[in-house]
């Protein structure tokens, strides 16, 4: 029933995601990375590389040289004053060797190096001894690359909230959610709380008492609770975030967990 209002809450806002890509100028007859200011580029799995004209023709030409049988295979691509920018985006983990077709007895070449994309926070919190955990029909999980789960019609959805190693057990918490439209979440208002103001419901008070003069505070083995994800839901999300409200932490006045986005198939 408690989903069911959940769900009820969408907010329609687009949050767009934006990555850091290199550029590689052609300085004469000579590929100049502008982050490392040599022929080499390091960049992660789904970043580009750009490289930009000079004055004088030139090609972009993966290989290492024009000998090479497998030269131009990825890309081959002109680049002059007529076509002076150029993007590639890698497809794979690995070392790509490149060189200028026109000017390769003047070692006119680069290398760029593609790592592993770095694990994701989606929605990071204040980094402070407070985790909110979730599990599908399973083991609750929490940490990089656990932000975002797919649940479907009937499955059992654990979410869990604590303070691991107590420091903030006994503080005043909420445990906050707001549904939306999968692939528009929330804008929240700082970059550790991630519902927005307006759309934010509660799905467990521990500010305001239940019986007055008694302040509810989080346990030390913190709270669990267990969701049936109901039929009829399919595209929509649901976003957890947990808050613990005192003022030794960090900033002062709260410490938030990393928000889980929970989407439903
Ligand atoms: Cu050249």
């Amino acid at each position: 029933m408690r989903l069911f209002l959940l769900f009820a809450a969408l907010a329609v806002f687009l949050s767009p995601s934006v990555c850091a890509q290199a550029t590689v100028n052609a300085a004469g007859v000579t590929f100049v990375d502008s982050a490392s200011g040599t022929n080499a580029t390091t960049i992660t799995l789904g970043q580009s590389v750009t490289w930009i004209a000079g004055p004088l023709l030139h090609t972009v030409t993966n290989g290492t040289g024009n000998t090479d049988p497998n030269a131009g295979t990825l890309f081959d691509a002109p680049l002059d004053p007529n076509n002076p920018t150029f993007t590639y985006i890698p497809t794979q983990v690995g070392t790509i060797l490149y060189f200028c077709r026109f000017h390769e007895l003047f070692s006119m070449d680069g290398t760029i190096s593609v790592l592993p994309a770095a694990p994701v926070v989606d929605y990071p919190g204040t980094n402070e001894d407070l985790v909110l955990a979730t599990g599908v029909n399973g083991p609750a999980s929490s940490g990089p690359a656990n932000d975002i789960k797919q649940v479907s019609a009937n499955d059992t959805l654990s979410v869990q909230f604590s303070s691991p190693a107590g420091a903030l057990a006994g503080s005043p918490f909420l445990i906050l959610a707001e549904g939306f439209m999968t692939g528009s979440a929330p804008v929240g208002p700082l970059p550790s709380i991630h519902v927005s103001l307006t759309g934010f419901v509660i799905v467990v008070d521990g500010i305001s008492p239940v019986v007055p003069g008694f302040q509810p505070q989080l346990p030390t083995g913190g709270v669990s609770l267990d969701f049936i994800v109901p039929p009829g839901m399919s595209g929509i999300s649901v976003l957890f975030q947990g808050f613990a409200f005192v003022p030794s932490v960090a900033n002062g006045f709260f410490a938030a967990t990393d928000a889980h986005e929970i989407q439903i198939q």
